[in-house]
């Protein structure tokens, strides 16, 4: 259990198979969020359909409701939101933080007011391992501190530190053999920090090991040299998770760097907004050229909304505000995710993940639609 395969790699990018309970997946791979144990808009069935491998749900949101021990009655995530395939849950750290002036951190844990109904409510790295063994999802993140940008080098190292003691609770309050408990390292885009982060993580030798602390609103050249310090400083045969990355673009170059597994609610939001993903950047829908467009939003794509609707009969739902609109725009662009790690997996297969990123950006940057 939790074993992870790597199969092929072309420079420093990998593709593998990493073993869950629940069955096994394809890295590189991208995790649609299922914030409240729904990926907004769209069935298991659908998720399936467009080749997604694992949902991540969130512990804040599913603590506050239905709470925890209702779903552990009835069954788990996988039995209660009917997907039996992997889970993911992060712990809370990071959802709690951009509450602003609700929570108060301390070396306890973080105490914090629901958005629901004002309660308060003290999340510790026990309490968060406790909460996310009654969801039950296959993997369950440590309990972190993700520090906001920018941040001073004290504080970040101080929250490294804390995020370094939680670990070690979370690990000694974890009692579900059938979990696997990824560890976080920290460090925001202060290298030394990286490091000490990184290197005192990876001590606790947990079966996987994710990246935080970035795509905070850094700008990108502070980001990817924290990335490829990370990626070198991670063990080579564990699965390394980039948490809360979901540009396309960060997408390829991650892979580049040896990261295997991302999530954003970027993909779903945004289709939301009425924008889908296109290898050329993304279309504005809610645009009045669009009405008139018969073409599907990618010709390329496989995904239901392209094999059946035009680009004006999506721009007309977007501006009726059908509800099919957001469901067909967020399959889309998960869809594209997906089919863009499909493509990377096997670029990387045989041997020629620096052509597939060289065509990405060929498409990406050369020429506006
Ligand atoms: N920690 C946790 N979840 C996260 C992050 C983090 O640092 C991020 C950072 N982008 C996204 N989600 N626990
Ligand atoms: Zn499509």
């Amino acid at each position: 259990m939790f074993e992870f395969a790597i199969t092929a790699q072309s420079g420093r990018a990998r593709t593998g198979l990493f073993h869950t309970p629940h069955g096994v997946v394809q890295t590189p791979l991208f995790m649609p969020v299922g914030t409240q144990g729904s990926v907004k808009g769209l069935s298991p069935r659908e998720l399936r359909e467009i080749g997604s491998q694992i949902i991540l749900g969130n512990t804040y949101h599913l603590l506050l409701r239905p709470g925890p021990e209702r779903v552990r009655a009835l069954g788990g995530l996988h039995k209660f939101a009917a997907y039996d395939g992997p889970w993911l849950t992060d712990s809370g750290g990071f959802q709690v933080m951009s509450l602003g002036d609700l929570r108060k951190i301390s070396e306890q844990g973080v105490t914090f007011r629901s958005h629901l109904n004002g309660d308060l409510i003290e999340l510790t790295p026990e309490y968060s391992i406790q909460v996310q063994e009654a969801l039950g999802a296959d993997i369950i993140m440590a309990f972190d501190e993700c520090p906001p940008y920018p941040a001073t080098t004290e504080y970040l190292k101080a929250s490294i530190e804390r995020t370094l003691r939680w670990l070690e609770r979370c690990l000694k309050a974890k009692t579900r053999p059938d979990q696997a408990l990824f560890a976080i390292a920290q460090g925001g885009v202060d290298l030394k920090l990286r490091r000490f982060s990184a290197e005192a993580t990876v001590a606790f030798d947990t079966p996987g090991f994710a990246i935080g602390g970035l795509a905070v609103g850094e700008p990108k050249e502070g980001m990817y040299p924290a990335v490829e310090l990370s990626t070198r400083l991670l063990p080579e045969h564990k699965p390394r998770y980039l948490m809360g990355l979901g540009h396309p673009e960060d997408l390829v170059a991650a892979v580049a760097l040896g990261v295997d597994m991302f999530d954003c609610v970027y993909p779903t939001r945004t289709g939301r907004f009425g924008y889908a993903l296109v290898p050329e950047g993304r279309l504005n829908l809610k645009l009045s050229r669009y009405l008139d467009d018969p073409r599907p939003i990618d010709p390329a794509c496989d995904c239901y909304a392209c094999t059946h609707y035009s680009r004006a009969y999506l721009a007309h739902l977007v501006r009726a505000e059908e509800m099919l609109a957001p469901r067909m725009i967020s399959l889309h662009n998960l869809r594209y995710l997906h089919r863009l790690m499909e493509g990377a997996r096997t670029a990387i297969q045989t041997g020629n993940y620096g052509e597939f990123a060289q065509d990405f950006a060929g498409r990406r940057f050369g020429r506006q639609i």
